[in-house]
């Protein structure tokens, strides 16, 4: 192969077509990899990630590094058998060139691979070239090391040999393009989730990060290695690490009509449902046939097994699927060879002959271990059957407040100051912590279109709660009754009476615990809220600075805030005071810092990663304290930024 550099001598009708696939990739990146925001950065790197998981998955890889440069570009690296060079008859390219620069191609050529991964849209390495300010290529195979590179997904060169080299395997260096990318900074956060999420998924593969930009004073790069032998199980142990459990993991894995299906699960003592799905490494967050077959197996098994024991007897009605799955941490991996995604984000799983598959293997699963495992299938009845009574009493006292507001007409709170305005888009909510802080709010609103809720002392724990004492909380009650969209599976957006629901709480340690109490209960009862982007943090100042000479006078927010301010200017000359709470300013002060939408900073709550979220609540507010302890000792830097 020749070292010289020819760029594109001579367009034949097959280079025209690839240059116009590579436009069309960057005209509309959006089409081809969800959006050009952060999302979009970070899935370059799995669309990369998902060939060398394909090659471990044909059985010829085990080790991937995946390595972020100062610079934020990215490195990937397998050791597979390197993507092949040899030259095709029709196109006189070799099949490298073509992997990186033909749309679709990824995955497909050499034939015979079981293809089950893939990112959002299965698009292929060519797409992450095109993004690409720059790419290089190196592929070790027969004896050589072989290197392409690109600019923007065009070759700089041909497939050439640059070393000698006993190993196998392909190496991915890109640059995401600054022409298309609004945010150039990876988060390792972010990508540490994904690989550690896929090292669970593929059993034994080694996924090690890599992160080489150092922080002030750190001087080794940050590492951190994946590799989990066994797969789904220990995932559901990490996802548990934190709560207590009532007997050892459920495992069974199995292949049947083509279709491979992991599946474990593990009940705790807790009231929430945790249940994750994938298909081919995706995670399924709207669900689907998978998740339908193993909700139906498991409902079935238990009560017939509450029939056996006589725990449930011939006039009792079946436990409810909902009873059943209180507490339970359940991991749903399947394979498919030809997945069909439906729902609004395309992560259901549509796939029909799923269903029944999994619904029979969940059945033999759980139904092995109920018969092998009595006494850790009588906790699990026990567990359901609790559940069921409890629903039972919520029911009832919904059913009360329901019957309520019927007579009384009006349902809305005595303490809520609802706003005149009544079209929701233009109607705000807030939440404020303390009754003096209250008063200020209410005599400082806008009451077109700001409505007041105080709420007094701390609110109920709903992580150490079950549905009953939860609705049996005034606080709780009047949120509901005021919001108006109702809670779980009651919950319709559509009656919401507010699109802004803002948490006002004071600047301190209280005031961020009562924030998290509300975040824990809007994640767990009123989750399309936050989904939806209603829920918002105000950001009440922390201190006020007057100059003692001129009419200079500020509100500063926090203490970086703070020193910016004052980094040109000198301190004595002014009166500077520190807000202890929001019950120091009186209304107009409130309304002028924290409340007018003109000058206010509102922080919308947002959810990234449901999985992320839920472990940050299980450990904040679940029973267990040394867990609890750890991450506020190994987070205490952030907490004042905790904004999840
Ligand atoms: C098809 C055939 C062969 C290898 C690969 C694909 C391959 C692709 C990627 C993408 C990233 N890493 C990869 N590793 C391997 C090999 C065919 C053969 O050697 O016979």
């Amino acid at each position: 192969m020749s070292e010289e550099t020819k760029v594109n001598a001579g367009y034949d009708a097959g280079q025209i077509q690839i240059l116009e696939g590579l436009e069309g990739v960057r005209r509309r990146p959006g089409m081809y990899i969800g959006s050009t925001g952060t999302r979009g950065l970070h899935h370059l790197v799995y669309e990369i990630v998902d060939n060398s998981i394909d090659e471990a998955l044909a059985g010829y890889c085990n080790s991937i590094v995946v390595t972020i440069h100062p610079d934020n570009s990215i490195t990937v690296e397998d050791n597979g058998r390197g993507i092949p060079v040899a030259i095709h008859e029709k196109t006189g390219k070799s099949a490298l060139e073509a992997a990186l620069t033909m749309l679709h191609a990824g995955g497909k050529f050499g034939g015979g691979g079981y293809k089950v991964s893939g990112g959002l849209h299965g698009v292929g390495m060519s797409v992450v070239n095109a993004l690409s300010s720059w790419l290089e290529v190196r592929v070790a195979r027969d004896g050589y090391l072989y290197q392409q590179e690109y600019r923007r997904g065009i070759p700089l060169y041909d497939v050439k040999q640059i070393a000698l080299s006993d190993k196998t395997g392909t190496t991915v260096h890109f640059s995401p393009d600054p022409e298309i990318f609004e945010d150039l900074v990876y988060s390792r956060d972010t990508l540490k989730a994904r690989l550690r999420e896929l090292a669970f998924l593929n059993k034994g593969i080694s996924i090690r990060l890599i992160d080489e930009r150092l922080e002030a004073g750190q001087t080794e790069p940050y590492e951190k290695l994946f590799q989990y032998e066994g797969g789904v199980k220990d995932f559901v142990k990490y996802l548990n690490k934190n709560k207590d459990v009532l007997h050892p993991i459920i495992l069974f894995e199995a292949e049947r009509d083509g279709i491979d299906v992991e599946c474990a699960l593990q009940y705790t003592d807790g009231y929430t449902e945790n249940i994750f799905s994938y298909v081919n490494n995706i995670h399924t967050q709207e669900g689907g046939t998978h998740e339908a077959g193993f909700k139906s197996a498991l409902t079935r098994v238990i009560n017939d097994y509450a029939r056996k024991l006589n725990i449930l007897k011939d006039g009792n009605a079946n436990l409810s699927g909902e009873d059943i799955r209180e507490g339970i941490t359940a991991l749903i991996s399947v394979k498919v060879r030809e997945p069909q995604f439906e729902g609004q984000t395309k992560t259901k799983l549509g796939n029909t002959e799923v269903r029944g598959v999994v619904d029979s293997l969940v059945s033999e699963g759980v139904g092995t271990f109920l018969e092998e495992n009595p006494a850790d299938a009588r906790r699990i009845i026990d567990k359901t059957v609790q559940a069921s009574r409890a629903r039972e009493a919520a029911r009832k006292a919904r059913e009360m407040t329901r019957r309520k507001s019927v007579l009384e007409r009006t349902s809305l709170p005595g303490k809520l100051a609802d706003c005149s305005m009544k079209d929701p888009a233009l109607s705000e909510l807030f939440l404020v912590e303390g009754d003096s802080a209250g008063g200020s709010a209410i005599n400082g609103r806008d009451r077109r279109t700001q409505a007041i809720l105080p709420l007094r002392g701390k609110i109920l724990n709903v992580e150490k709660a079950r549905l009953d004492k939860i609705l049996a909380n005034e606080e709780i009650r009047s949120m509901i009754t005021a919001m108006g969209t109702g809670i779980s599976n009651d919950f319709d957006i559509s009656k919401a009476r507010y699109h802004k629901l803002v948490i006002m709480t004071d600047a301190d340690v209280d005031g961020a615990h009562i924030r998290t109490l509300l975040l824990t209960f809007f994640f767990r009862y009123m989750r399309p809220l936050i989904d939806a982007g209603y829920i918002y943090i105000a950001q009440p100042p922390l201190y006020r600075a007057k100059a003692r000479r001129s009419k200079e006078d500020v509100y500063l927010y926090d203490d970086v805030d703070l020193e910016r301010f004052f980094a040109d200017k000198d301190k004595d000359k002014y009166d500077i005071s520190r807000y202890k709470g929001l019950g120091e300013m009186d209304a107009s002060e409130l309304w002028e810092t924290t409340m007018n939408p003109e000058n206010r900073t509102l922080l919308r709550v947002t959810l990234e990663d449901a999985m992320a979220a839920e472990e940050i609540f299980t450990v904040l507010m679940g029973e267990k304290v040394e867990p609890r302890r750890e991450f506020i000792q190994n987070n205490a830097k952030y907490v004042k930024n905790l904004d999840i």
